[in-house]
């Protein structure tokens, strides 16, 4: 058994991630967190508990975060947060047992993570600005914390930022906070990165969009395939917002490590400048577990199964 912390973004895989991760049976969730990155922090904190509420019989409250980045996401992909919050699915009457934390998420996460009796996994989908402050504010977390499992980072020449003022070499959470990164790189905790290398290999295509079409009469599929009827595919070539399944594969190596290969560095990561964000090899950096690679099919397929659960 696992004991995790989950600290997101509110996008459609952040969300899809926390919907996924209360159905693992080898998972002890005993936080979540959201922060207003890439999304609006009220529609995603409000669309967390409604997903506890709906697909889980655990009382968890979701604790917001008042945080601001560097970098903002672009709007259009912050919205996504309201569209999954306002599904019926969502929506429907049911006993409320979790609802939103009187704490702000980088106080939950000391109170959780220094209360609990295992050491904890903290799952981050999105930069790592609560994280960070929560070690800053409260250093002895860190030995209560086992590893840190992060979307974000990339080794590749090109990142996933097109921005002005910016020559695309980072990958997005990095880039939202660059300071964050750094401030995590500076302790001893291990760190698994989910870098783009591996989540490049997870587009979201029309041909899993099909096979979840296909399962829709399980609830827990439908839940994936009207999520992702939000976002654009892959068809032709890959664009600015074409989505890939960057926070399920995080979540999903947490469930199951053996669906992806992984290799050791030391990077260090920019803070200013045009390459702010990025993250790159070098021998004054701290050693990374870099996840590089997946098995597609196997991925698919565990996600698919675990959405049949509920
Ligand atoms: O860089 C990937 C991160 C993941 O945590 N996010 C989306 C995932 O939640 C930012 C992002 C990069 N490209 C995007 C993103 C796109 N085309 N649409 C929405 N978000
Ligand atoms: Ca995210």
């Amino acid at each position: 058994m696992q004991t995790v912390y989950f600290n997101h973004d509110g996008g459609v895989d952040d969300l899809i991630s926390l919907f996924l991760l209360l159905q693992m049976d080898d998972v002890n969730l005993i936080g979540v967190s959201a922060i207003g990155a890439d999304c609006y922090v009220e529609p995603a904190t409000n669309a967390s508990c409604k997903i506890i509420n709906r697909f889980s019989s655990q009382q968890l409250d979701v604790a917001s975060s008042q945080e601001r980045g560097k970098n903002p996401f672009p709007k259009g992909w912050r919205m996504h947060a309201f569209f999954v919050d306002a599904m019926p699915i969502l929506n429907e009457d049911v006993d409320i047992k979790s609802t939103i934390s009187e704490n702000e998420a980088y106080e939950d996460i000391i109170e959780k993570v220094m209360n609990s009796s295992e050491k904890v996994t903290m799952l981050l989908t999105g930069p790592l600005t609560d994280l960070a402050k929560s070690l800053k504010v409260e250093p002895r977390i860190e030995e209560r914390i086992e590893r840190v499992v992060w979307m974000g980072g990339t080794l590749l020449d090109k990142g996933n930022v097109e921005e002005p003022e910016h020559d695309g070499t980072a990958e997005w959470n990095a880039f939202w906070d660059p300071e964050a990164v750094q401030t995590v790189f500076d302790t001893n905790l291990p760190i698994d990165m989910v870098a783009l290398e591996s989540t490049n290999k997870v587009p979201l295509t029309p041909d899993i969009r099909k096979r979840w079409a296909n399962e829709r009469q399980f609830e827990g599929v439908d839940f994936l395939g009207i999520c992702y009827a939000l976002v654009p595919p892959l068809t032709h070539f890959v664009t600015n917002s074409t989505y890939f399944l960057w926070d399920v594969l995080t979540t999903a190596y947490v469930g199951k490590p053996e669906l992806v290969e992984k290799e050791e560095q030391k990077l260090s990561v920019i803070t200013h400048g045009p390459s702010q964000g990025r993250t790159f090899k070098s021998e004054e950096g701290r050693i990374i577990n870099i996840v590089n690679d997946v098995d597609r099919d196997g991925f698919f397929d565990f996600m698919t199964e675990l959405a049949k659960k509920i």
